[in-house]
């Protein structure tokens, strides 16, 4: 009984995660602590000895580096290497460079949690005059206006994430192939959710850390010989988890 490995890794530290700010599908880069976090994640790699044979990216500049450095530090730089927007982050909206506290403070705890978190629904669109649109960002030119996003739930992540997976991640597993998933905190999420079953409402207290690769082994048929994975390194990703499900409250 052979299993499929796969690796997700939420990206290290960004620059808006560091100044709590609602990020999205702005392209913000890593912070010098998600740096260091993403070439550790790649030491936890080489330490349990699982070693990437293919990555998966979204198109934004944080999980792209922190796989390259990730991948730097495991000797596993070489390894071909595919990317995709159904991996960018779950479309923010209108709170897209908003400060997380400040907006937590404006709209108080059940509507901030509803839009960080409930499964279905999504915060206001952005307008696309907006300076944080990606309407007119090149590298997504090659999208049809009707499926590119000016909002998403992470319902709708889940639907625009799953032909990306199915498509392109599934076959790289039945080859035998450990495949790196870099991405990020609420794509990850809808990842999961879909992995493990977990239902529309349990999906709100799930939390994903940054920088610390977390490992599934898969069965045949895709299912996870543990639910939730393992993470390489537990008790930092206790810790980082919590933290994320603070943010906005310090
Ligand atoms: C964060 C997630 O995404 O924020 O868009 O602000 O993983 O790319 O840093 P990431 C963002 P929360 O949904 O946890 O508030």
């Amino acid at each position: 009984d052979t299993a499929y490995k796969l690796v997700l890794l939420r990206h290290g530290e960004s620059d808006w995660n560091r100044k709590g700010l609602f990020t999205g599908w702005v392209d913000v880069d890593l912070t010098e602590t998600g740096e260091a976090e993403a070439a550790r994640g790649g030491r936890l790699l080489t330490d349990a000895g699982v070693l990437p044979d293919v990555l998966h990216t979204s198109l934004q500049r944080r999980a792209i580096r922190t796989a390259q450095l990730a991948l730097d530090s495991a000797e596993r730089h070489w390894i071909p290497v595919r990317r995709s927007w159904r991996l960018n982050e779950r479309h923010y909206g209108a709170l897209q460079g908003k400060d997380k506290a400040a907006t937590l403070a404006e709209f108080g705890e059940e509507q901030f949690m509803l839009w960080r978190r409930s499964y279905d629904t999504p915060p206001p669109p952005l307008a696309d005059n907006d300076e944080f649109s990606q309407v007119n960002d090149p590298r997504y030119a090659g999208l049809p206006d009707e499926i590119r996003p000016r909002t998403e739930c992470l319902k709708d992540v889940v639907e625009r994430m799953l032909p990306y997976w199915y498509d392109a991640i599934v076959p790289d597993l039945e080859a035998g192939r450990t495949t790196l998933v870099a991405a990020h905190g609420n794509s990850l999420r809808a990842l999961v959710k879909h992995l493990d079953g977990i239902s529309d409402d349990d999906i709100a207290g799930l939390n994903i850390p940054t920088g610390i690769p977390l490992l599934y082994e898969l069965d045949a048929n895709l299912r996870p010989l543990t639910p939730g994975g393992r993470y390489l390194d537990p008790e930092a990703a206790a810790a980082a988890i919590e933290a994320v499900k603070n943010q906005g409250r310090k």
